[in-house]
């Protein structure tokens, strides 16, 4: 019978690549001669061969791959830039039995995420990392990254990378490979056809371990960038060969596969038991107070608080949490600062629901408290229609432009200033809020100030029950 060569792409890989909701191309948004796409191909392919498709789980990074999860058919998350070896250090101890890859770049793993990626290769974690370095920082088009060359013009360094000014260019393999606990350690290329299959080898070797669950595996692959380097694909692969492989040895440099022995990180170190007793969760929640008539638009809230550092914003997050706990319901708050802590911007988000919370921040709130005119300009446009803007009429001189949303200007400034103490503008929103959605009784929330107040005295206490009422009653009075 006649032998039939069938091309066709791995079973790693999606069917479609769906770049944009609407857009499915059949081919991936990497440059012409461009080393991603066919170190993409050649993990694909090792996924099909080792029967690991199903159980691969893909962290994909800050950089030209942060859409890995267009092309692979496995799980996928996408982390903040140098944060791989963190999130699949958390992925592969929560799930012993996957396969956890790590793919990253040079600027995102040996600039931003250096720590990470050498905390993670010294505990030894069983992930499988793929190291692209193309000298550069592709994305961003071509900036100094830790492993560019000496002499080599980037737009960080027209003139060159320049030794004294600029430092040595690092070799992660080499770091790597001298701390204890990593498995398999190697420096491989894609600048040719034979150094392409060793490449193979490589990646298959790291992926073989990483299924046997046999610890830390780390493959660096010295790979082409036409575009940041301002060449065409022919001269990039010339110059991999000339250039980098003399400051970036090939081969091997650990390899313990064959007397590895399987890790399991599965047993938790802490017995959760003891943590839900001691944290008083076995308890089940604490219903302390009963709830009102909710009209259904409030019964279920996300909420983004912001303002200036200092105006208690974080402090409003959390007493809305806190009280709305003592109802029953389930809680989130999460913060976001800005740069600086006081005067600078700053927000949180707070979710309260009886269901299951799935995200913490409130990316589409239905309430937007706004202390200050940048927030309100900022998180006026994110609530969802028919949502509610409680914004700091005090301070901000204009009107919200939206006509979709309900409207309540209160003047919580100028509210606490009336009390005498501008500090106590949370509890005047905190007022506020209850009397809008109907979700707290004002006197419940006064009747646990004591315990949010533990240990100061009573007329800080009771300053505080004035301003919770002081919003609640403005909001009752005025809409
Ligand atoms: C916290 C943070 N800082 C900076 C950036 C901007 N940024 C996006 S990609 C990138 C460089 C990526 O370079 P590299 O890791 O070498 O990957 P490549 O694009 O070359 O494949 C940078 C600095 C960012 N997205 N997040």
């Amino acid at each position: 019978m006649e032998k039939k060569t069938v091309l066709r792409k791995p079973k790693g890989f999606l069917d479609v690549y769906k770049h944009k909701p609407g857009a499915e191309k059949d081919r991936t948004h990497y440059c012409p001669g461009c080393g991603h796409g066919i170190l993409h191909k050649l993990i694909a392919e090792a996924m099909e061969d080792l029967e690991i498709i199903d159980s691969t789980i893909l962290i994909s990074p800050v950089g030209c791959s942060v859409f890995a999860y267009y092309y692979f058919d496995g799980g996928h998350f996408q982390v903040a830039h140098g944060r791989a070896p963190a999130v699949a250090t958390a992925v592969s101890r929560a799930n012993p039995d996957k396969v956890v890859i790590s793919y990253q770049g040079d600027g995102d793993l040996a600039a931003i995420g250096a720590n990470n990626i050498l905390q993670a290769a010294n505990r030894g974690e069983n992930i499988a990392v793929f190291f692209v370095n193309n000298a550069i920082y592709g994305m961003t088009g071509g900036q100094m990254a830790p492993t560019t060359l000496e002499g080599q013009k980037t737009t960080t360094t027209p003139y060159g990378r320049n030794l004294h000014t600029d430092g040595y260019p690092i070799r992660m393999a080499e770091i790597i490979a001298q701390l204890d606990a990593p498995v398999f350690v190697t420096r491989v290329s894609l600048h040719n056809p034979a150094n392409i299959r060793k490449t193979r080898a490589a990646v298959r070797q790291a992926l073989q371990n990483a299924k046997e669950h046999k610890g830390f595996q780390f493959v660096e692959v010295l790979s082409t960038c036409p575009s940041g380097w301002k060449q065409d694909p022919v001269d990039s692969m010339k110059w991999v060969e000339e250039h980098m492989i003399p400051v970036f040895p090939l081969g091997v440099l650990r390899d313990s596969s064959a007397e590895a022995s399987v890790i399991t990180r599965a047993e938790p170190i802490v017995d959760p038991a003891r943590v839900i007793e001691k944290l008083g969760l076995a308890k089940g929640p604490s219903v302390t107070f009963s709830r009102g008539e909710i009209a259904p638009e409030y019964s279920k809230m996300s909420i983004r608080v912001a303002g200036f550092g200092g105006q208690g914003i974080m402090s409003t997050g959390q007493i809305l949490a806190q009280v709305a706990m003592e109802y029953g319901y389930n809680v989130s708050w999460l913060p976001s600062y800005g740069p600086e802590m006081r005067g600078g911007t700053a927000n949180c988000s707070v979710n309260i629901q009886d269901e299951t919370i799935g995200g913490a921040e409130a990316v589409n709130p239905n309430m937007v408290i706004a202390m200050n005119r940048p927030s309100m300009e900022k998180f006026e446009k994110a609530l969802i229609p028919g949502g509610s803007l409680v914004y700091n009429s005090t301070l901000i001189e204009v009107k919200p432009v939206r006509s979709d949303i309900r409207i309540f200007a209160v003047p919580v400034t100028g509210l606490a200033d009336e009390l005498g103490d501008t500090r106590v503008q949370s509890m005047v929103s905190v007022g506020a809020y209850a009397a809008v959605t109907g979700m707290f009784k004002s006197e419940d929330i006064v009747g646990l100030l004591p315990q949010v107040f533990k240990g100061r005295k009573q007329e800080i206490i009771d300053l505080n029950a004035r301003a919770v009422r002081a919003g609640y009653d403005f909001v009752k009075n005025s809409f």
